[in-house]
Formats: C-alpha cells, sequence, structure tokens
C-alpha cells in the first residue's frame, strides 16, 4: 500500500481524526503534515541524544584511551506502527494521544562493551539537567522472564526549534555486545517463527540468556584484572 492510500484509509476508518467538513484531500494533506512534524520533532530529539552519547564516547576515548560505547543505532516509529499502536491501546489516532501515551517513537539502542559501561552511560544521561528521566528499567538486575536484558531509560528532551524550544520523549535502550547478540537472535526467532516457540524452546533461550551474562560478568572481571581495578 502507497503511503497516501495508507492515509487514506486511516481517515476513511476514522471519520472522526479531523474536522469532517473538510475534503478528504484536505484531510490527508492535514493528517500528512501533522505526522511530519512529529516525524521531525522526534527525529531531532534524536540527533540531540546521539550528539551527547558520541561526545562522552569520544571525551572517554580521549581520557582513557578506550570507547565504552561499541555502536549506536536509531530508529523512528513509523506512522503505521504510531496508528497500529494507539488502536491497540484503545486510544484515540490523534497526533496529541500518540504524544501523550507513546513514549517509544524515537528510540535508541546503544550497545555498550561492558556491563559497567551501561551504567556509567545510563548515569551520565540522568545527570544532564536538562534532560528529565521519565522513565527507568533496569532489566539486568531484573532479567524479564524471557531472559532479556538490557536497561532501559526513557528522557525527555529538548529540542529548539526556529521558533520555539519544544520536548520529546526519547526510550534509550542500553545493552552489551553479548546482550544484544541475544535480543537480536531472540526477536528474530520469536517474529519470524512465533509458532514454533514452546515452552521448552523459551527454557532454552532462557538458559542461553544466563550463560551469556554470566560470560559478560567474567569478561567484566578480565577487563578489570588488567585495568587494576577493584
Ligand atoms: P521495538 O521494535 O523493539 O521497539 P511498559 O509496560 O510500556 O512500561 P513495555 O512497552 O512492555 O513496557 O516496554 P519494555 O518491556 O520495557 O520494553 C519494550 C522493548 O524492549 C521492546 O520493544 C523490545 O525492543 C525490548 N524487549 C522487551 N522484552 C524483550 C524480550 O523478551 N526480547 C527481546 N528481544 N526484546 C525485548 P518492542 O515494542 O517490542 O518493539
Amino acid at each position: 500500500m502507497s503511503e497516501m492510500d495508507f492515509y487514506v484509509e486511516t481517515l476513511e476508518n476514522l471519520p472522526a481524526v479531523i474536522n469532517g467538513s473538510e475534503s478528504m484531500k484536505e484531510r490527508v494533506a492535514s493528517l500528512v503534515y501533522d505526522f511530519m512534524q512529529l516525524q521531525h520533532l522526534y527525529d531531532s530529539a534524536i540527533e540531540v541524544v546521539k550528539t551527547y552519547l558520541n561526545i562522552i564516547d569520544s571525551e572517554f576515548s580521549m581520557k582513557f584511551q578506550r570507547n565504552p560505547i561499541h555502536n549506536i543505532d536509531s530508529r523512528l516509529k513509523s506512522p503505521q506502527s504510531i496508528i497500529g499502536k494507539l488502536q491497540k491501546k484503545g486510544l484515540p489516532v490523534s497526533i496529541e494521544a500518540a504524544q501523550k501515551n507513546l513514549l517509544d517513537i524515537a528510540g535508541i539502542r546503544v550497545t555498550c562493551c561492558y556491563i559497567n559501561d551501561i551504567y556509567a552511560v545510563a548515569d551520565m544521561l540522568c545527570r544532564r539537567d536538562d534532560f528529565t528521566v521519565i522513565k527507568q528499567k533496569d532489566y539486568i538486575k531484573k532479567p524479564k522472564s524471557s531472559g532479556y536484558r538490557s536497561y532501559h531509560i526513557i528522557v525527555n528532551v529538548p529540542v529548539y526549534l526556529s521558533t520555539a524550544k519544544t520536548y520529546a520523549p526519547v526510550e534509550i535502550q542500553i545493552r552489551t555486545i553479548a546482550m544484544d547478540f541475544w535480543a537480536s537472535l531472540e526477536h528474530q526467532l520469536k517474529y519470524k517463527t512465533a509458532s514454533a516457540i514452546t515452552p521448552e524452546i523459551s527454557e532454552e533461550l532462557r538458559n542461553c540468556a544466563d550463560k551469556i551474562a554470566e560470560t559478560d560478568i567474567q569478561m567484566q572481571d578480565i577487563f578489570m584484572k588488567i585495568h587494576d581495578i577493584d
């Protein structure tokens, strides 16, 4: 389906989205423009966070000759997926409802080398006085029942536009390379072959996550020994 067809279909199914007296053409144009504005705002918020992460990584490299961050990835939820999530949650399909209720429209995934790096990066994000922490979840200390491990933070980020300062939330998932290896494969397996995931397979995946977590701790210990850190 083309993007235009998607907007037309959305409006046809949701007549209350925009004032009913407007023509379909006007309504589509208005919805497209609203989404463009939303995406620009959240994309800019991603850039603000990524710039900061790159700055702290290069500062570490300059001061300590190593990079705590291995990789930074980002993604913006598509209009289709935003509308789908609003409908799934039984919320009105509007830009306002999306901004108020969906905190993962803008997402950043930071892959770190060691477990301690995750907490260092999280701490630096929390200490920025212009970022407001909305939510924090430590799935490393308390892994999910699937075995998933990662540190999640949602921060409200200021974005300076041409005429105003505005804010947008960004979900940041921070994990080690090892945690990322597990999460990526587990996601792929569950997404592509969901029906084949029996309780036994889930248990196996959880065991893999636990083994990987042990290795992560061992690698952290080796790092500490080599660098003579207690
Ligand atoms: P995508 O495409 O990755 O963004 P809430 O109840 O709203 O506070 P919610 O929404 O369940 O909590 O968020 P949670 O569980 O803190 O984090 C959701 C995201 O974490 C997921 O995003 C995944 O990216 C990741 N995640 C959580 N659990 C697992 C898991 O068991 N396996 C893997 N591989 N990833 C996980 P989305 O929305 O699934 O999609």
